[in-house]
C-alpha cells in the first residue's frame, strides 16, 4: 500500500528515516510544504540488518506512522511506503527513485543519517545515483557536531569523557552558576551508585496502550518477524512527540530524585528501578536532548530533585551521548572490525533465551527479551561483563546489542558496546575493561540470593562462574593489560593467590567456557 496525499507541481523530495521523527529536522525545517512532498517508508533493509528485537520494530514503525498522519495534519504532502507494499523495493534509494518517478520531483533533500551505512548511500545519491541533485543538511539535533569533536579530541593522548563534559556544560550553560559548575563540583557520581536501599519503591517509566496504528504494526511485525527475538507483545513503549513528552515528565515527577542514589543498583522483578526510559524517544527523534536536559535542570533549581539526580542524569544526555557519538564518526568505518583482546568465542546460545543457570545473567537476557530494554548496568556489568570475561567475539556481542534494545541505534550502541564493554578498542575510550567478579554483582544486586551459585567461591561446582572467569580474564590477557595502573592492585591480588590457587581458577574457568563451547 502506497498512501500519498495529492499535490502537483512538486519540486523537492524529503527524505526522512525512522530515527530522523522531528519536526524540526534540518530537512524539515525550512520547506514549503505546499512544493514539497516528504517521503517516509518501510524498508526491508532497515527491518533486517540485524535481527531487531520485535517491539523494538513495533516502535520505530509504529512512530514513523504516527509521524507521517502528524506532518500530514500540519499540511504535508507524504508518500508513506510499508513494508507489505508489493512494490516495495526494500532500500532507501529504490523507494527514493520510485517516489521520484512517482512524483517527478526535481531535487532530493535529506539529514545526515545517523549510521554510517546509511550514510555511505547518502554519499552515491549526492554522486548523481537518483539523476538529480541531492542535499545532505546536517543533523543539528545534537549540540557537539562530528567537526567539534574531532578538534576538541585533535592532539589528546587520551579521550576522556569527564572533559568532554565540561565543555558541553560550558558551551549549554546546564548546571553552570557564574561560569562554575553549580554546587561546586562538576560530577556528583561519589554521591551516586549505591546498591538500592531495602523497601524502596519505583513506579517505572509511564506505558502506554496501543492505538490502532501501532496494533496493526504489532499485527505486521507479528506476521512478518516470527523469526526474530522478543515478545512481540505486551507493547509498551509511547509512539509520539506527546507520549514521550509525558513518560518525560513522568520521570522527572516520580523518580528523578531517586535516580542518582540508584542508578548502578540492580533488583530481581524490577527492571527499571528509577531510570527515565527515554533513550528510545531521543534517538528516534521523539524527544530532543537540549529541553530535556532543561526541564530536568529545573526540577533542581525549583528544589524538587537533588543536585546529584540531576548532575547525574544531565551527564548522561549531553556528556556520555555526545561523546560515544564523537567517537563513532572519528572511529568508523574501521571501529567495528576493532578487537583489541583478540576474543573469539562465538555468541552463546542463551543469548537469544535467557536459558542459563546464572540467575543475573538469566535475569537481564530474560527481561531484554520481554521489553526490549535493560539499564545501563544490567548491560554493562552482567551481560557485557560475562561477554568480556568469556572473550566473546566483540562483532557478536555488538550486533546482539544492536538487535535487542530499542534504543540501540549503531552511533550509541557500538561505541558502548565495542569499547566500553568489551574493551576492544583497547583503552581509547575506557580507562580499563569493565572487568568484575561475582563480589561487584553480589554487592550492587539481589541476584545472587536467588543463583544455584554461591559468589564468595572461586573455583568448585558451586562457585560463581564470574569469580574464575574474571581471574582467567587477567591472567589471559596479562600482555596488554597488565601495565595498566588501574588493574595494578587485581594483578597483585592474582599474584598472591598463589600457584595452585591459579592452577585451579584457570581449570575451573576452562571447564566453564569448555561447557560455553559444547552447548
Ligand atoms: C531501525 C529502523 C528500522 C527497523 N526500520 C526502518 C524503516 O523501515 N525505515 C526507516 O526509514 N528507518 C528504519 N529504521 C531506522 C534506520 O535504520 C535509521 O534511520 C538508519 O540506520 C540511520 O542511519
Ligand atoms: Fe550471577 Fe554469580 Fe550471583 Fe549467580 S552467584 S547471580 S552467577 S553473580
Amino acid at each position: 500500500m502506497t498512501v500519498s496525499t495529492a499535490g502537483t507541481g512538486v519540486e523537492t523530495l524529503v527524505l526522512v528515516m525512522g530515527d530522523q521523527l522531528s519536526p524540526a529536522l534540518s530537512a524539515l525545517r525550512d520547506v514549503d510544504p505546499h512544493s514539497s512532498r516528504v517521503l517516509l517508508c518501510e524498508v526491508a533493509d532497515e527491518t533486517g540488518y540485524v535481527p531487531h528485537h520485535r517491539q523494538k520494530l513495533v516502535f520505530i514503525l509504529s512512530a514513523m506512522r504516527h509521524f507521517a498522519a502528524e506532518l500530514r495534519a500540519a499540511g504535508y504532502a507524504v508518500d508513506y511506503v510499508t513494508l507489505d507494499d508489493p512494490d516495495n523495493t526494500g532500500s532507501f534509494t529504490g523507494e527514493l527513485r520510485r517516489s521520484l518517478s512517482r512524483h517527478g520531483a526535481s531535487r532530493v533533500l535529506t539529514t545526515e543519517a545517523g549510521e554510517w551505512r546509511v550514510r555511505q548511500m547518502q554519499h552515491a545519491w549526492r554522486g548523481g545515483e537518483l539523476g538529480v541533485p541531492v542535499t545532505v543538511l546536517p543533523d543539528d539535533r545534537f549540540i557537539c557536531t562530528p567537526e567539534a569533536f574531532a578538534s576538541w579530541a585533535e592532539g589528546r593522548r587520551e579521550l576522556r569523557m569527564e572533559f568532554f563534559y565540561r565543555e558541553m556544560r560550558r558551551r549549554t550553560g546546564l548546571m553552570m552558576e557564574s561560569g562554575q559548575p553549580a554546587g561546586g563540583r562538576w560530577n556528583f557520581d561519589a554521591d551516586n551508585r549505591r546498591p538500592a536501599p531495602a523497601g524502596m519503591r519505583f513506579a517505572g517509566p509511564l506505558r502506554f496502550a496501543p492505538d490502532a496504528i501501532t496494533s496493526e504494526v504489532i499485527d505486521l511485525v507479528g506476521r512478518r518477524f516470527g523469526s526474530h527475538p522478543g515478545a512481540p507483545g505486551p507493547f509498551w513503549l509511547g509512539v509520539t512527540r506527546r507520549d514521550a513528552g509525558a513518560a518525560l515528565e513522568h520521570f522527572l515527577r516520580e523518580a528523578l530524585p531517586g535516580f542518582g542514589a540508584s542508578q548502578d543498583a540492580m533488583l530481581a522483578g524490577e527492571p527499571f528501578l528509577n531510570h527515565a526510559v527515554i533513550s528510545p524517544y531521543l534517538n528516534v527523534g521523539l524527544l530532543d536532548p537540549l529541553p530535556v536536559c532543561r526541564r530536568a535542570e529545573a526540577e533542581w533549581r525549583a528544589g524538587r530533585a537533588p543536585i546529584e539526580a540531576v548532575e547525574g542524569f544531565i551527564r548522561q544526555v549531553i556528556g556520555w551521548r555526545e561523546y560515544v557519538r564523537g567517537i563513532y564518526w572519528r572511529e568508523m568505518p574501521g571501529y567495528r572490525d576493532r578487537n583489541s583482546l583478540g576474543a573469539r568465542r562465538p555468541l552463546p546460545g542463551f543469548f537469544w533465551t535467557g536459558d542459563t543457570p546464572m540467575a543475573c545473567v538469566a535475569a537481564v537476557i530474560r527481561q531484554t527479551l520481554e521489553l526490549a530494554y535493560a539499564h545501563h548496568i544490567q548491560r554493562l556489568m552482567v551481560t557485557g561483563n560475562f561477554a568480556l570475561l568469556a572473550g566473546i567475539d566483540p562483532r557478536e556481542v555488538h550486533e546482539w546489542y544492536l538487535a535487542v534494545y530499542a534504543d540501540a541505534f549503531e552511533w550509541v550502541e557500538l561505541p558502548n558496546t565495542l569499547g566500553m564493554s568489551q574493551y576492544a578498542d583497547g583503552g581509547l575510550l575506557a580507562s580499563k575493561p569493565y572487568a568484575a567478579s561475582g563480589a561487584y554483582i553480589r554487592r550492587m544486586s539481589d541476584y545472587c540470593r536467588g543463583c544455584e551459585f554461591d559468589p564468595r567461591l572461586r573455583t568448585g561446582p558451586r562457585a560463581c562462574p564470574f569469580n574464575a572467569l574474571y581471574w582467567d580474564f587477567l591472567d589471559r590477557n596479562r600482555a596488554p593489560l597488565s601495565r595498566n595502573a588501574r588493574l595494578r592492585t587485581a594483578y597483585l591480588t592474582w599474584e598472591r593467590l598463589g600457584a595452585a590457587e591459579q592452577r585451579a581458577c584457570r581449570e575451573s574457568a576452562q571447564s566453564f567456557l569448555a561447557t560455553l563451547d559444547s552447548s
